[in-house]
């Protein structure tokens, strides 16, 4: 079975919790940790990415760290076209649809392709969108970041995605942001959508995950919780519990 029909399939019963794990910013045996914990608390899917720079043999020995862990299936999400990893089960194809520069819409993605295709990972193509305040990500993909008060224009790239055959679309307020993405402008999108939405960036708490679930994501993507926390497990098991509606 596919990455993309186990994420379907259990979207037919549920919502999902992603747990988003930077190589670059610990080691790996407090990425194991994490993965383990995480894996404890009920995450469905670990993604691995983020940073940009972080090279393909890191990207090998912390799939490989997290593998060793947990059996929960690890996507790649790519910050630049060095991380492409045959150890991954996926790899979010990802597009920067609101970046200024060709670069992130489709250049690391040309350079990426021949190894996604030699590696024989599977690509999940994702239109990936970028609302204020971004952070780094922001920053390094040269976004022309959607503005917090124009759901519209989030609407606009989301249909983009759509009409250009992509399996989902990711709601991006940059990983710490102070505010997730506004609750208004997830349900516009969802609204207008007839693929999956993932919301990822500054969903720290339980009350967030609920929010941003009842407000119409699919898929919630948390990182910095985790990397924070001295007990991942304690720290994620009331964030997953909202997602899936148990709360
Ligand atoms: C970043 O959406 C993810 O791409 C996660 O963000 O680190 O704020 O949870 P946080």
């Amino acid at each position: 079975m596919t990455v993309m029909s186990e994420i379907l399939d259990r979207l037919s019963r549920e919502k999902i919790h992603m747990t988003l794990i930077d190589p670059a910013s610990q080691s790996l045996s407090k990425t194991a940790e994490i993965a383990r914990a995480a894996d404890e608390a009920g995450t469905d899917f670990i993604m691995v990415g983020g940073s940009t720079g972080i090279t393909k043999k890191l990207m090998d020995e912390c799939i490989d760290s997290i593998k060793s862990v947990t059996d929960r299936r690890v996507i790649i999400f790519p910050g630049s076209d060095s991380m492409v990893s045959e150890k991954a089960d996926a790899l979010y194809f990802m597009s920067l649809l609101n970046s200024r520069s060709i670069e992130f819409v489709v250049g690391h993605q040309a350079r990426a392709a021949p190894y996604v295709k030699r590696f024989g990972i599977e690509p999940i193509p994702v239109g990936y969108i970028i609302v204020e305040p971004g952070m780094t990500v922001g920053k390094t993909g040269l976004a022309d970041l959607i503005k917090r008060d124009d759901p519209q224009s989030a609407v606009s790239y989301a249909l983009v995605a759509q009409f250009f055959g992509m399996n989902m679309v990711y709601l991006e307020a940059g990983s710490g942001a102070p505010e997730h993405v506004p609750d208004r402008m997830i349900t516009a999108v969802k609204r207008e959508l007839r693929i999956p939405l993932i919301v990822g960036g500054g969903i720290r708490s339980e009350g967030a995950a609920r929010e941003v679930v009842a407000a119409g994501a699919d898929i919630v993507v948390t990182g910095t919780v985790a990397e924070r926390s001295g007990d991942v497990s304690k720290a994620l098991k009331p964030i997953i519990k909202a997602v899936k509606g148990d709360i």
